[in-house]
């Protein structure tokens, strides 16, 4: 089944995924929420009925570890978080419709509701496991309250998941060498009754499920190796008191056991396991925003329950939760599944992970004290890599950005264009726009377009940039500073044609610049809000009066930058400086280091070694490979094809023209029926490819 092109017939609900209650938010976290709210007011541009919102996830050990160490309810830290949250998000301009979370009443009835449907279903079981268990204090180790060894792949793993090496949900009892983050105790595993939903039932419904599913590549390919294997049952419960407790339904008496027999032990004691209820929220907060504006303006039944787009706006390593576990619930449920699930890589800063105890972020509320816009941190978050690329952060590349295409392209456009037509023309001048122009400002729209169906964001700010880039070139080559005396209608033509593309550029810039392109709206003497004009508008003519405009980006100075700089350094460094004496209680997704290897080789045995530099001229997936990807690279003296185990890590459509680093004169080997001639090289477990500094060609030879 194939979906038809934004916008459908049918109302919308776009996502982003809940952030946990429990700390502050870096710009790190932000690109969840900008990507959610520019997706959000592209498909409205496009005139697609369209609600966006998400909530706090106030539950589970993430909340109750933290508030435990402040001493603190679970419930008072929570709210805490969830109001200074609140009160952020607006300030980035990512203005959710409704903003709720997990722990108020219209999730708390849901999940309930959703689960006794589970139940009723016939698709919870109960059954003895073991769950760790700290002996000594006497308490249960759910989730994050333990840590140990993933069995999956060795990595350090925490209770629920596998965080810093294979990414996988681990359930309870399977973690190994468990001990006890509390009180560093060696966890025992002791025999509890949990509730189970029975995810392996499915394996047929989510194999379609994914076929049918959109969005980014990673969310359709990491979750075929977990679906297509062997789907194991879901523990949907925890032996803690902060959390929505298991419903007793009616059917609590009538609960089997795994093997078919009556249990009546009641499950009060129990609640259920925050990724149940989490997700809900998604479906609790659609449902507020109706509450709020009535079932005639937005109907959440109807997307949830009847015909709706889904889209699901989250980071890379919840992928699983949501194209398993979710769509299952939904499933059984009587739910909609999701049209698309979108999920971004990571943001790093200057090439490492972003570490909140270390104190190594750009905290949101630091890049506003700054007195940066919002819009500009949008715009980088949004357009410096594909959806799936992890994007690094530095003052360096983000000064780059905002000057050479804000300040630069957009900006400069903007201002010499709507100068000149004030000055000389009181605003539009009289004249009728060129077809070359009028063709130009289609094909942004079209590109427009195409972006949202492509749930790429990169491609959406880049139809505008290159708009406004065509538009510098434009009144360059037509130089109507010289026309005005000689040839006054030409001149009027011209800056005509400048003005209309100043319009298209504020309303192709809203979605990713939501204030910018409202003052450059207002400057070009419009009414209300570039918000509520569909995409068509850029091809509307402007009014026939405005005044004299003023720049809408400041340039950012090298000294700015180098302050910058040195002041997230000294901050890392004390941080630093503390943390060593501390525990190391890191939640960061930077890789260990590992020492390097005492051997040390000749020079004749690297000079063995023919490094190359090369270009990566196609990019295509290996059909039935999770990882690889066969590569054509261009190597100077020829093309050859490179398989490479980079699918899940880059996103293909971004690779052609990127330079790379091979190993030339790698013997053949054949990786799942393809040649590879060569070998790419990259670093870490991202796979960040190598490439040059400056322009070698490739071909050349690395020494
Ligand atoms: N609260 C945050 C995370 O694991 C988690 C997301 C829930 S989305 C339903 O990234
Ligand atoms: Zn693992």
């Amino acid at each position: 089944m194939s979906h038809d092109d934004y916008p459908t017939d049918d109302p919308a609900v776009v996502t982003c995924g809940l952030p946990y209650a429990n700390g502050d938010l870096h710009i790190g976290h932000l690109r969840t929420y900008v990507s959610g709210d520019v997706t959000s007011r592209a498909l409205r541009k496009l005139g697609q009925e369209t609600a966006f919102v998400s909530g706090s996830d106030m539950h589970g050990t993430p909340v109750a570890v933290n508030a435990e160490e402040e001493g603190v309810t679970p419930r008072e830290f929570a709210l805490r978080h969830h109001e200074k949250y609140e009160e952020t998000f607006p300030k980035f301009n990512v203005e959710f419709d409704n903003y709720g979370h997990t722990d108020d009443e219209t999730n708390t009835e849901l999940t309930r509701d959703i689960v006794r449907t589970l139940d009723e279903e016939g698709y919870v079981y109960e059954k003895e496991i073991k769950v760790a268990w700290d002996p000594i204090e006497d308490e249960p180790l759910p989730d994050r309250y333990v840590e140990g060894t993933c069995p999956y792949c060795g990595a350090k793993a925490r209770g629920d998941e596998c965080d810093e090496g294979c990414g996988r949900h681990l359930e309870p009892g399977e973690i190994e060498d468990p001990h006890s983050i509390r009180t560093g105790n060696p966890a025992e595993y002791r025999d509890r009754e949990h509730r189970f939903f029975r995810v392996s039932e499915l394996q047929e419904y989510l194999q379609g499920f994914i076929d049918r599913l959109e969005g980014t590549s990673n969310a359709r390919n990491q979750p075929r190796e977990w679906i297509e294997g062997e789907l194991q049952d879901w523990c949907i419960t925890r032996d803690m008191d902060w959390g929505i407790d298991y419903p007793d339904s009616d059917a609590s008496e009538g609960h089997r056991d795994g093997d078919g027999e009556a249990v009546d032990e009641d499950a009060d004691d129990l609640v259920l396991y925050v990724w149940v209820d989490a997700p809900i929220e998604y479906i609790a907060s659609t449902k507020q925003y109706t509450e709020r504006v009535g079932p005639g303006e937005y109907d959440w039944e109807q997307v949830w329950r009847e015909e709706g787009e889904i889209i699901h706006i989250i980071g890379r390593d919840i992928i699983q939760h949501h194209t398993v576990f979710w769509p299952a619930m939904l499933h059984v449920a009587g739910y909609n599944e999701p049209r698309a699930v979108v999920a971004s890589g990571f943001v790093n800063l200057n090439g490492k992970g972003f570490s909140t105890s270390r104190n190594r972020a750009v905290w949101a509320d630091d890049y506003l004290a700054e007195g940066f816009h919002p819009d500009l941190v949008r715009y980088y978050l949004t357009t410096t890599g594909g959806f799936q690329q992890d994007v690094d952060f530095s003052w360096d590349r983000f000064q780059e950005r905002v000057n050479g295409e804000l300040v630069g392209a957009v900006g400069n456009f903007a201002y010499r264009s709507l100068l000149f037509a004030a000055r000389n023309f009181d605003g539009t001048p009289d004249a009728g726009v060129s077809d070359e122009v009028r063709e130009r400002i289609e094909e942004a729209v079209d590109e427009f377009r195409a972006a949202v169906n492509d749930y790429s964001l990169k491609r959406l700010g880049e139809a505008a940039t290159a708009l406004a880039a065509f538009g510098n070139e434009y009144i360059q080559r037509n130089e109507p500073w010289k026309l005005t005396d000689d040839d006054p209608e030409r001149a009027a033509q011209v800056i005509r044609d400048c003005v209309q593309i100043a319009k298209a550029l504020a309303v192709l810039l809203a979605p990713v610049l939501p204030g910018k392109a409202d003052e450059l709206w207002s400057q070009l003497g419009e009414d209300g809000s570039v918000h509520d004009v569909a995409v068509e508008a850029a091809l509307e003519a402007p009014p026939a009066d405005f005044g004299e405009p003023s720049e809408l980006f400041e340039k950012i100075e090298d000294e700015r930058v180098e302050e910058l700089n040195e002041n997230l350094q000294e901050r890392i460094e004390a941080a630093t400086a503390d943390e060593e004496k501390a525990d190391d209680e890191d939640e960061d997704m930077s890789e260990d280091i590992e020492p390097i290897d005492d051997e040390r080789i000749g020079f004749e045995e690297f000079q063995d070694l023919d490094l190359r530099v090369a270009r990566i001229e196609d990019a295509e997936p290996i059909e039935g490979a999770d990882d690889l990807v066969k590569l054509t690279v261009d190597v100077g003296v020829e093309q050859r094809q490179i398989v490479a185990g980079i699918k899940q890590l880059h996103d293909l459509d971004d690779l052609p023209g990127t330079k790379i680093v091979v190993v030339a004169n790698l013997e053949k080997a054949e990786l799942f029926g393809t040649e590879s001639n060569g070998m790419l090289l990259a670093a870490g477990e991202q796979a960040d490819l190598l490439t040059t500094y400056g322009d070698a060609e490739p071909g050349t030879k690395i020494k």
